[in-house]
Protein backbone atom coordinates (compact mmCIF):
# COMPACT_ATOMS: atom_id res chain seq x y z
CA UNK A 1 0.00 0.00 0.00
CA UNK A 2 2.76 2.34 1.14
CA UNK A 3 3.97 3.06 -2.70
CA UNK A 4 0.55 4.53 -3.44
CA UNK A 5 1.14 7.29 -1.48
CA UNK A 6 3.83 8.48 -4.56
CA UNK A 7 1.06 8.98 -7.04
CA UNK A 8 1.30 12.37 -8.89
CA UNK A 9 -1.14 13.53 -10.63
CA UNK A 10 -3.60 10.56 -8.75
CA UNK A 11 -4.53 8.37 -11.87
CA UNK A 12 -8.39 8.89 -12.75
CA UNK A 13 -9.20 5.57 -11.11
CA UNK A 14 -7.22 3.56 -8.91
CA UNK A 15 -8.43 0.38 -7.65
CA UNK A 16 -6.29 -1.84 -4.95
CA UNK A 17 -6.63 -5.37 -5.28
CA UNK A 18 -6.80 -7.92 -2.78
CA UNK A 19 -3.74 -9.61 -4.34
CA UNK A 20 -0.03 -9.74 -3.30
CA UNK A 21 2.14 -7.36 -5.12
CA UNK A 22 4.46 -7.67 -8.26
CA UNK A 23 7.96 -8.22 -6.82
CA UNK A 24 11.18 -7.70 -9.40
CA UNK A 25 12.75 -10.77 -9.54
CA UNK A 26 16.38 -11.46 -11.34
CA UNK A 27 14.42 -12.63 -14.39
CA UNK A 28 11.91 -9.71 -14.90
CA UNK A 29 12.62 -8.01 -18.31
CA UNK A 30 10.90 -5.07 -19.92
CA UNK A 31 8.59 -6.98 -22.85
CA UNK A 32 7.85 -3.90 -25.68
CA UNK A 33 4.83 -5.13 -27.83
CA UNK A 34 4.87 -3.81 -31.21
CA UNK A 35 4.88 0.06 -31.42
CA UNK A 36 6.43 -0.12 -27.82
CA UNK A 37 10.42 0.30 -28.08
CA UNK A 38 10.84 3.58 -27.73
CA UNK A 39 8.90 4.00 -24.44
CA UNK A 40 10.44 0.49 -23.38
CA UNK A 41 13.96 2.46 -23.81
CA UNK A 42 13.16 4.95 -21.89
CA UNK A 43 11.33 2.84 -19.19
CA UNK A 44 14.31 0.92 -18.71
CA UNK A 45 16.65 3.94 -17.89
CA UNK A 46 13.81 5.37 -15.58
CA UNK A 47 13.35 2.14 -14.02
CA UNK A 48 16.93 1.76 -13.71
CA UNK A 49 17.13 5.29 -11.88
CA UNK A 50 14.43 3.75 -9.49
CA UNK A 51 15.24 0.84 -8.18
CA UNK A 52 19.38 0.15 -9.23
CA UNK A 53 18.02 -2.76 -11.53
CA UNK A 54 18.47 -2.22 -15.66
CA UNK A 55 16.13 -4.67 -16.69
CA UNK A 56 16.87 -5.96 -20.58
CA UNK A 57 14.14 -5.95 -23.19
CA UNK A 58 12.97 -8.09 -25.42
CA UNK A 59 9.44 -8.20 -27.14
CA UNK A 60 7.98 -11.83 -26.87
CA UNK A 61 7.23 -14.66 -24.33
CA UNK A 62 5.85 -12.85 -21.81
CA UNK A 63 5.56 -14.43 -18.15
CA UNK A 64 4.77 -13.93 -14.53
CA UNK A 65 8.19 -12.26 -13.80
CA UNK A 66 7.65 -9.52 -16.51
CA UNK A 67 6.55 -6.00 -16.87
CA UNK A 68 4.44 -5.82 -20.49
CA UNK A 69 4.34 -2.47 -22.21
CA UNK A 70 1.70 -2.69 -25.10
CA UNK A 71 -0.23 -0.13 -27.33
CA UNK A 72 -4.19 -0.89 -27.65
CA UNK A 73 -4.70 1.39 -30.80
CA UNK A 74 -7.66 2.86 -29.10
CA UNK A 75 -9.11 5.22 -26.45
CA UNK A 76 -8.86 8.75 -25.22
CA UNK A 77 -5.93 10.66 -26.54
CA UNK A 78 -3.04 10.06 -24.07
CA UNK A 79 -4.84 7.34 -21.86
CA UNK A 80 -3.38 4.18 -20.69
CA UNK A 81 -4.74 1.29 -18.56
CA UNK A 82 -1.87 -0.31 -15.69
CA UNK A 83 -2.24 -3.58 -14.12
CA UNK A 84 0.03 -5.19 -11.50
CA UNK A 85 -0.45 -8.55 -9.61
CA UNK A 86 1.80 -11.90 -9.41
CA UNK A 87 1.22 -12.20 -12.70
CA UNK A 88 3.23 -9.55 -13.68
CA UNK A 89 2.42 -6.31 -14.65
CA UNK A 90 1.06 -5.15 -17.98
CA UNK A 91 0.69 -1.35 -19.71
CA UNK A 92 -1.22 -0.55 -22.44
CA UNK A 93 -1.08 2.71 -23.88
CA UNK A 94 -3.99 4.29 -26.69
CA UNK A 95 -1.41 5.75 -28.52
CA UNK A 96 2.77 6.43 -27.47
CA UNK A 97 2.00 8.99 -25.31
CA UNK A 98 -0.44 6.95 -22.86
CA UNK A 99 1.80 4.37 -22.90
CA UNK A 100 4.58 6.92 -21.78
CA UNK A 101 2.49 8.49 -19.19
CA UNK A 102 1.63 4.45 -17.55
CA UNK A 103 5.57 3.89 -17.69
CA UNK A 104 5.74 6.88 -15.23
CA UNK A 105 3.12 6.46 -13.06
CA UNK A 106 5.07 2.53 -13.19
CA UNK A 107 8.32 4.22 -11.73
CA UNK A 108 6.19 6.11 -9.01
CA UNK A 109 4.77 2.60 -8.36
CA UNK A 110 8.08 1.17 -7.41
CA UNK A 111 9.23 3.93 -5.89
CA UNK A 112 8.21 2.91 -2.30
CA UNK A 113 10.39 0.10 -1.80
CA UNK A 114 12.40 -0.29 -5.32
CA UNK A 115 11.47 -3.77 -5.93
CA UNK A 116 7.43 -3.81 -5.46
CA UNK A 117 4.55 -2.68 -7.22
CA UNK A 118 1.26 -2.87 -5.38
CA UNK A 119 -1.75 -4.58 -6.58
CA UNK A 120 -3.47 -2.39 -8.72
CA UNK A 121 -5.70 -1.66 -11.44
CA UNK A 122 -5.14 1.74 -13.02
CA UNK A 123 -7.73 3.35 -15.93
CA UNK A 124 -5.92 7.23 -16.36
CA UNK A 125 -6.58 10.00 -18.77
CA UNK A 126 -5.87 13.76 -18.71
CA UNK A 127 -8.02 16.38 -18.05
CA UNK A 128 -6.63 18.97 -20.14
CA UNK A 129 -5.16 18.59 -23.30
CA UNK A 130 -2.16 21.52 -22.38
CA UNK A 131 -0.43 20.78 -19.09
CA UNK A 132 2.72 23.04 -19.25
CA UNK A 133 5.68 24.20 -17.90
CA UNK A 134 7.53 27.77 -18.82
CA UNK A 135 11.09 28.78 -18.15
CA UNK A 136 12.32 32.04 -18.84
CA UNK A 137 15.59 31.69 -20.73
CA UNK A 138 15.97 35.62 -21.22
CA UNK A 139 16.36 37.12 -17.64
CA UNK A 140 18.62 34.22 -17.06
CA UNK A 141 20.34 31.42 -19.70
CA UNK A 142 20.59 27.90 -19.04
CA UNK A 143 22.58 25.82 -21.26
CA UNK A 144 20.77 22.96 -23.24
CA UNK A 145 21.65 20.02 -20.83
CA UNK A 146 18.99 22.15 -17.93
CA UNK A 147 16.42 22.67 -20.40
CA UNK A 148 16.71 19.09 -21.14
CA UNK A 149 16.88 18.29 -17.28
CA UNK A 150 13.48 20.52 -17.19
CA UNK A 151 11.74 18.25 -20.21
CA UNK A 152 12.38 14.97 -17.91
CA UNK A 153 10.92 16.59 -15.13
CA UNK A 154 7.86 18.03 -16.54
CA UNK A 155 7.26 14.47 -18.49
CA UNK A 156 7.83 12.55 -15.37
CA UNK A 157 4.92 14.98 -13.93
CA UNK A 158 2.68 14.30 -17.08
CA UNK A 159 3.16 17.89 -18.54
CA UNK A 160 3.31 17.87 -22.43
CA UNK A 161 4.20 21.62 -23.40
CA UNK A 162 7.38 23.51 -22.35
CA UNK A 163 7.32 26.99 -23.16
CA UNK A 164 10.66 28.71 -23.61
CA UNK A 165 10.23 32.58 -22.91
CA UNK A 166 13.20 33.43 -25.86
CA UNK A 167 13.16 36.61 -25.94
CA UNK A 168 12.81 39.87 -22.96
CA UNK A 169 14.61 43.09 -22.45
CA UNK A 170 17.36 41.76 -21.26
CA UNK A 171 18.62 39.61 -24.11
CA UNK A 172 17.46 37.66 -27.09
CA UNK A 173 18.14 34.15 -26.81
CA UNK A 174 17.74 32.45 -29.98
CA UNK A 175 20.01 32.57 -33.23
CA UNK A 176 18.40 33.34 -36.42
CA UNK A 177 19.94 33.95 -39.82
CA UNK A 178 17.16 36.27 -40.70
CA UNK A 179 18.46 38.80 -37.96
CA UNK A 180 21.85 37.63 -37.05
CA UNK A 181 22.65 41.03 -35.13
CA UNK A 182 20.08 39.92 -32.58
CA UNK A 183 22.31 37.36 -30.96
CA UNK A 184 25.73 38.87 -32.33
CA UNK A 185 24.77 42.28 -30.00
CA UNK A 186 22.00 41.59 -27.89
CA UNK A 187 22.42 38.26 -26.25
CA UNK A 188 25.21 37.38 -24.33
CA UNK A 189 24.60 33.58 -24.57
CA UNK A 190 21.88 31.74 -26.78
CA UNK A 191 20.51 28.47 -28.74
CA UNK A 192 22.06 27.98 -32.09
CA UNK A 193 19.46 26.31 -34.46
CA UNK A 194 20.92 23.00 -34.09
CA UNK A 195 20.76 23.74 -29.88
CA UNK A 196 16.74 24.79 -30.90
CA UNK A 197 16.45 21.48 -32.60
CA UNK A 198 18.24 19.15 -30.06
CA UNK A 199 16.12 20.74 -27.21
CA UNK A 200 12.70 20.10 -29.45
CA UNK A 201 13.34 16.37 -29.73
CA UNK A 202 14.67 15.47 -26.88
CA UNK A 203 11.21 16.90 -25.64
CA UNK A 204 9.30 15.61 -28.98
CA UNK A 205 10.76 11.65 -27.38
CA UNK A 206 9.01 12.48 -24.11
CA UNK A 207 5.88 13.70 -25.37
CA UNK A 208 6.88 17.50 -24.87
CA UNK A 209 5.55 20.34 -27.46
CA UNK A 210 8.09 23.03 -27.15
CA UNK A 211 6.15 26.55 -27.71
CA UNK A 212 9.08 29.06 -28.22
CA UNK A 213 7.99 33.22 -27.16
CA UNK A 214 9.20 36.08 -29.29
CA UNK A 215 7.13 38.90 -26.82
CA UNK A 216 6.26 42.79 -28.11
CA UNK A 217 5.60 45.18 -28.46
CA UNK A 218 6.86 45.15 -24.86
CA UNK A 219 9.72 43.50 -23.20
CA UNK A 220 11.78 44.39 -26.19
CA UNK A 221 14.46 46.10 -25.42
CA UNK A 222 17.29 43.81 -26.40
CA UNK A 223 15.76 44.22 -29.95
CA UNK A 224 16.28 48.22 -30.15
CA UNK A 225 20.44 46.96 -28.87
CA UNK A 226 20.26 44.95 -32.22
CA UNK A 227 18.46 47.33 -34.22
CA UNK A 228 17.96 50.86 -33.07
CA UNK A 229 15.37 51.79 -35.60
CA UNK A 230 12.68 49.10 -34.33
CA UNK A 231 12.96 50.90 -31.04
CA UNK A 232 10.99 53.72 -29.21
CA UNK A 233 12.86 55.74 -26.48
CA UNK A 234 12.81 53.78 -23.34
CA UNK A 235 9.74 54.99 -20.47
CA UNK A 236 11.33 55.70 -17.13
CA UNK A 237 9.20 55.80 -14.68
CA UNK A 238 9.02 55.62 -10.79
CA UNK A 239 8.19 51.97 -11.17
CA UNK A 240 11.00 51.62 -13.12
CA UNK A 241 13.42 53.61 -11.34
CA UNK A 242 12.28 51.57 -8.09
CA UNK A 243 12.17 48.13 -9.89
CA UNK A 244 15.86 49.10 -11.56
CA UNK A 245 17.11 50.26 -8.12
CA UNK A 246 16.34 46.94 -6.56
CA UNK A 247 18.58 45.15 -7.76
CA UNK A 248 21.45 47.60 -7.66
CA UNK A 249 21.41 48.07 -12.01
CA UNK A 250 21.38 51.32 -13.94
CA UNK A 251 18.52 52.23 -15.74
CA UNK A 252 17.57 51.87 -19.41
CA UNK A 253 19.43 53.45 -21.74
CA UNK A 254 18.45 52.96 -25.55
CA UNK A 255 20.88 51.32 -27.19
CA UNK A 256 22.69 49.56 -24.21
CA UNK A 257 22.09 46.37 -22.43
CA UNK A 258 19.52 46.42 -19.35
CA UNK A 259 20.36 44.46 -16.53
CA UNK A 260 17.41 45.28 -14.16
CA UNK A 261 14.63 43.58 -13.63
CA UNK A 262 12.02 46.53 -14.30
CA UNK A 263 9.04 45.80 -16.66
CA UNK A 264 7.15 48.24 -18.89
CA UNK A 265 9.53 50.23 -20.20
CA UNK A 266 10.36 49.21 -23.74
CA UNK A 267 8.67 49.23 -26.90
CA UNK A 268 8.85 48.28 -31.04
CA UNK A 269 7.44 51.42 -32.77
CA UNK A 270 4.40 49.74 -33.71
CA UNK A 271 3.95 52.29 -36.71
CA UNK A 272 6.57 51.23 -39.02
CA UNK A 273 6.76 49.05 -41.83
CA UNK A 274 9.93 47.81 -40.60
CA UNK A 275 9.13 46.60 -37.03
CA UNK A 276 6.59 44.21 -39.76
CA UNK A 277 9.32 42.94 -41.87
CA UNK A 278 11.23 42.10 -38.77
CA UNK A 279 8.21 40.48 -37.53
CA UNK A 280 8.27 38.37 -40.93
CA UNK A 281 11.65 37.50 -40.23
CA UNK A 282 11.88 36.27 -37.09
CA UNK A 283 8.39 34.84 -36.89
CA UNK A 284 8.99 32.76 -40.13
CA UNK A 285 12.00 31.54 -39.31
CA UNK A 286 10.82 30.29 -35.77
CA UNK A 287 7.99 28.33 -37.32
CA UNK A 288 10.00 26.91 -39.86
CA UNK A 289 12.18 25.51 -36.56
CA UNK A 290 9.39 24.90 -34.56
CA UNK A 291 7.37 21.70 -35.51
CA UNK A 292 4.62 21.98 -32.55
CA UNK A 293 1.42 23.90 -33.42
CA UNK A 294 1.94 27.15 -31.05
CA UNK A 295 3.81 30.35 -31.50
CA UNK A 296 3.73 32.75 -28.43
CA UNK A 297 4.08 35.81 -29.41
CA UNK A 298 3.80 37.73 -25.64
CA UNK A 299 1.62 40.77 -25.66
CA UNK A 300 2.21 41.55 -21.52
CA UNK A 301 3.01 44.81 -19.86
CA UNK A 302 3.34 46.77 -22.96
CA UNK A 303 2.80 49.88 -20.66
CA UNK A 304 4.79 51.98 -22.90
CA UNK A 305 2.59 51.56 -25.71
CA UNK A 306 -0.75 53.76 -26.51
CA UNK A 307 -3.55 51.13 -26.93
CA UNK A 308 -3.86 51.90 -30.37
CA UNK A 309 0.14 51.05 -31.42
CA UNK A 310 -0.76 47.85 -29.31
CA UNK A 311 -3.82 46.97 -31.26
CA UNK A 312 -2.14 47.29 -34.08
CA UNK A 313 0.54 45.48 -33.09
CA UNK A 314 -1.34 42.62 -31.63
CA UNK A 315 -3.27 42.59 -34.94
CA UNK A 316 -0.85 42.09 -37.48
CA UNK A 317 1.45 39.75 -35.40
CA UNK A 318 -1.31 37.65 -34.78
CA UNK A 319 -2.07 37.45 -38.52
CA UNK A 320 1.23 36.68 -39.34
CA UNK A 321 2.00 33.71 -37.05
CA UNK A 322 -1.56 32.44 -38.53
CA UNK A 323 -0.74 33.10 -41.99
CA UNK A 324 2.38 30.83 -41.21
CA UNK A 325 0.15 28.20 -40.30
CA UNK A 326 0.75 28.27 -36.66
CA UNK A 327 -1.49 29.13 -33.68
CA UNK A 328 -1.08 32.41 -31.43
CA UNK A 329 -0.86 32.24 -27.78
CA UNK A 330 -0.42 35.74 -25.85
CA UNK A 331 -0.78 36.91 -22.27
CA UNK A 332 -4.27 37.95 -21.61
CA UNK A 333 -3.99 41.64 -22.26
CA UNK A 334 -3.71 41.03 -25.84
CA UNK A 335 -6.96 40.60 -25.25
CA UNK A 336 -8.08 44.22 -25.14
CA UNK A 337 -7.08 44.54 -28.89
CA UNK A 338 -9.58 45.01 -31.84
CA UNK A 339 -8.70 42.44 -34.80
CA UNK A 340 -6.59 39.50 -32.78
CA UNK A 341 -6.44 36.94 -35.28
CA UNK A 342 -9.31 34.12 -35.25
CA UNK A 343 -8.67 31.64 -33.08
CA UNK A 344 -5.38 33.06 -30.91
CA UNK A 345 -5.15 31.49 -27.37
CA UNK A 346 -4.66 33.55 -24.15
CA UNK A 347 -2.50 32.81 -21.39
CA UNK A 348 -4.51 34.32 -18.44
CA UNK A 349 -1.65 35.20 -15.74
CA UNK A 350 -3.97 37.19 -13.53
CA UNK A 351 -5.21 36.46 -9.82
CA UNK A 352 -7.20 33.55 -8.74
CA UNK A 353 -9.73 35.57 -8.42
CA UNK A 354 -9.69 38.64 -10.98
CA UNK A 355 -9.29 42.39 -10.66
CA UNK A 356 -9.08 45.05 -12.64
CA UNK A 357 -10.40 43.19 -15.72
CA UNK A 358 -7.70 40.69 -16.67
CA UNK A 359 -10.95 38.24 -16.59
CA UNK A 360 -12.59 40.64 -19.23
CA UNK A 361 -9.43 39.71 -21.28
CA UNK A 362 -9.56 36.52 -20.81
CA UNK A 363 -12.81 36.05 -22.11
CA UNK A 364 -12.30 38.17 -24.99
CA UNK A 365 -10.23 35.05 -26.62
CA UNK A 366 -13.21 32.92 -26.01
CA UNK A 367 -15.55 34.97 -27.58
CA UNK A 368 -12.91 35.48 -30.59
CA UNK A 369 -12.95 31.56 -31.37
CA UNK A 370 -9.86 31.33 -29.27
CA UNK A 371 -9.37 29.03 -25.64
CA UNK A 372 -7.54 29.90 -22.74
CA UNK A 373 -4.36 28.88 -21.15
CA UNK A 374 -4.42 29.27 -17.24
CA UNK A 375 -1.80 30.46 -15.52
CA UNK A 376 -2.52 32.45 -12.12
CA UNK A 377 -0.02 34.30 -10.83
CA UNK A 378 -1.14 33.43 -7.13
CA UNK A 379 -0.95 30.18 -7.61
CA UNK A 380 1.09 28.95 -9.87
CA UNK A 381 3.97 31.52 -10.68
CA UNK A 382 7.06 28.97 -9.96
CA UNK A 383 8.76 32.16 -9.23
CA UNK A 384 6.74 33.26 -5.82
CA UNK A 385 8.81 32.79 -2.81
CA UNK A 386 7.29 30.02 -0.70
CA UNK A 387 7.45 31.71 2.43
CA UNK A 388 9.03 35.08 3.69
CA UNK A 389 12.76 33.11 4.18
CA UNK A 390 12.33 31.87 0.52
CA UNK A 391 16.03 33.03 -0.32
CA UNK A 392 14.94 32.89 -4.33
CA UNK A 393 11.39 34.37 -6.32
CA UNK A 394 9.52 37.10 -5.86
CA UNK A 395 6.15 37.89 -3.91
CA UNK A 396 4.36 40.90 -6.10
CA UNK A 397 1.44 37.67 -6.97
CA UNK A 398 0.42 38.29 -3.28
CA UNK A 399 2.87 36.25 -2.05
CA UNK A 400 4.73 34.28 -0.89
CA UNK A 401 2.41 31.15 -2.58
CA UNK A 402 2.95 28.03 0.05
CA UNK A 403 2.53 24.68 -1.72
CA UNK A 404 -0.82 24.71 -0.10
CA UNK A 405 -2.11 27.58 -2.07
CA UNK A 406 -0.37 26.20 -5.24
CA UNK A 407 -2.76 23.18 -5.17
CA UNK A 408 -6.38 25.04 -3.44
CA UNK A 409 -7.72 26.43 -6.54
CA UNK A 410 -10.03 25.23 -9.13
CA UNK A 411 -10.00 26.02 -12.94
CA UNK A 412 -13.39 26.68 -13.94
CA UNK A 413 -13.76 29.03 -11.13
CA UNK A 414 -10.96 31.49 -11.98
CA UNK A 415 -12.51 33.75 -15.11
CA UNK A 416 -16.21 33.25 -14.97
CA UNK A 417 -18.54 32.78 -17.95
CA UNK A 418 -15.87 30.75 -19.08
CA UNK A 419 -16.96 27.15 -19.15
CA UNK A 420 -14.82 23.33 -19.07
CA UNK A 421 -14.59 23.81 -22.93
CA UNK A 422 -12.95 27.12 -23.00
CA UNK A 423 -9.78 26.00 -21.02
CA UNK A 424 -7.37 24.62 -23.30
CA UNK A 425 -5.14 23.34 -20.14
CA UNK A 426 -2.88 25.02 -17.56
CA UNK A 427 0.58 26.40 -17.18
CA UNK A 428 3.08 26.75 -14.55
CA UNK A 429 5.64 29.63 -15.39
CA UNK A 430 9.11 30.43 -13.85
CA UNK A 431 10.29 33.58 -14.39
CA UNK A 432 13.69 34.40 -13.71
CA UNK A 433 14.67 37.45 -12.74
CA UNK A 434 16.19 35.44 -9.20
CA UNK A 435 17.32 32.16 -10.78
CA UNK A 436 20.85 31.36 -12.12
CA UNK A 437 21.49 27.72 -12.03
CA UNK A 438 19.47 23.82 -12.46
CA UNK A 439 19.29 23.69 -8.30
CA UNK A 440 17.60 27.20 -8.27
CA UNK A 441 14.97 26.09 -10.80
CA UNK A 442 13.70 22.64 -8.76
CA UNK A 443 14.33 24.83 -5.72
CA UNK A 444 11.60 26.99 -6.41
CA UNK A 445 9.49 24.55 -9.37
CA UNK A 446 9.34 21.48 -6.54
CA UNK A 447 7.27 20.61 -5.15
CA UNK A 448 4.54 23.46 -6.46
CA UNK A 449 4.94 21.98 -10.23
CA UNK A 450 3.84 18.76 -8.66
CA UNK A 451 0.16 21.08 -7.95
CA UNK A 452 0.07 22.48 -11.21
CA UNK A 453 0.36 18.65 -13.18
CA UNK A 454 -2.66 17.46 -10.70
CA UNK A 455 -4.73 20.45 -11.31
CA UNK A 456 -4.19 19.64 -14.95
CA UNK A 457 -3.87 16.31 -15.26
CA UNK A 458 -6.41 14.68 -12.76
CA UNK A 459 -9.92 15.16 -12.51
CA UNK A 460 -11.68 17.80 -10.68
CA UNK A 461 -12.21 17.00 -7.16
CA UNK A 462 -16.05 16.71 -6.93
CA UNK A 463 -15.50 13.69 -9.22
CA UNK A 464 -12.58 11.98 -7.08
CA UNK A 465 -11.94 10.77 -3.46
CA UNK A 466 -8.05 11.63 -3.78
CA UNK A 467 -8.50 14.80 -5.24
CA UNK A 468 -7.90 17.21 -1.92
CA UNK A 469 -4.68 19.14 -0.12
CA UNK A 470 -4.76 15.91 2.75
CA UNK A 471 -3.70 13.65 0.33
CA UNK A 472 -1.80 15.45 -2.65
CA UNK A 473 0.30 16.46 0.69
CA UNK A 474 0.24 12.70 1.40
CA UNK A 475 1.53 11.74 -2.12
CA UNK A 476 4.10 14.31 -2.44
CA UNK A 477 5.40 13.50 0.05
CA UNK A 478 5.95 10.26 -1.11
CA UNK A 479 7.45 11.15 -4.13
CA UNK A 480 10.65 12.88 -2.14
CA UNK A 481 12.50 9.42 -2.64
CA UNK A 482 11.79 9.29 -6.01
CA UNK A 483 12.95 12.78 -6.52
CA UNK A 484 16.17 12.60 -4.61
CA UNK A 485 16.76 9.23 -6.90
CA UNK A 486 16.30 11.36 -10.19
CA UNK A 487 18.79 14.03 -8.81
CA UNK A 488 15.72 16.99 -8.55
CA UNK A 489 16.80 19.32 -5.76
CA UNK A 490 13.29 19.99 -4.55
CA UNK A 491 12.33 22.15 -1.72
CA UNK A 492 12.44 20.73 1.65
CA UNK A 493 9.16 22.72 2.76
CA UNK A 494 7.65 22.19 6.13
CA UNK A 495 4.22 21.94 4.90
CA UNK A 496 5.09 18.28 3.56
CA UNK A 497 6.31 14.87 5.46
CA UNK A 498 8.96 13.68 3.10
CA UNK A 499 9.98 10.22 3.12
C1 LIG B 1 5.26 39.45 -14.79
S1 LIG B 1 3.78 37.40 -16.19
C2 LIG B 1 5.76 39.29 -16.08
C3 LIG B 1 7.17 38.96 -16.26
C4 LIG B 1 7.92 38.92 -14.96
C5 LIG B 1 7.06 38.23 -13.91
C6 LIG B 1 7.76 38.00 -12.61
C7 LIG B 1 4.09 38.25 -17.35
C8 LIG B 1 3.34 37.93 -18.52
N1 LIG B 1 4.98 39.24 -17.19
O1 LIG B 1 7.77 39.87 -17.15
O2 LIG B 1 9.10 38.21 -15.15
O3 LIG B 1 5.91 39.00 -13.70
O4 LIG B 1 6.96 37.26 -11.74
Amino acid sequence: MAALTALVPIPASVTVDAAAPFTLAASTRLIAGAGAGATAALAAQLIETVTGRLLPIASQDAGSADIVLEMAGAGPAESYRLRAGTDGVRVTGADPAGLFYGMQTLAQLLAGDGRQVPAVTIADAPRFAYRGAMLDVARHFFPVATVTGVIDRAASLKLNHLHLHLTDDQGWRIRLSSRPKLTEQAAGECYTAADYAQIVDYAAARHVTIVPEVGGPGHTHAVGVAYPELAGAPVITDAVRAATARFGGELPVAGQPYRGVAVGFSSLRCDSDATYDFLADVFGELAAMTPGPYLHVGGDEALGTPADDFAEYIRRVTALVTASGKTPIAWHEAGAAAGLAAGTIGQYWGFRTPRDGMDGHARAFVANGGRMILSPADAIYLDMKYDLDTPLGLTWADGPTSVERSYRWEPVDVVPGAGPADILGIEAPLWTETVRTAADIDALAFPRVAAAAEIAWSPAPADHPQRNWASFRARVGGLGALWRRAGIDFFRSPEIDWE
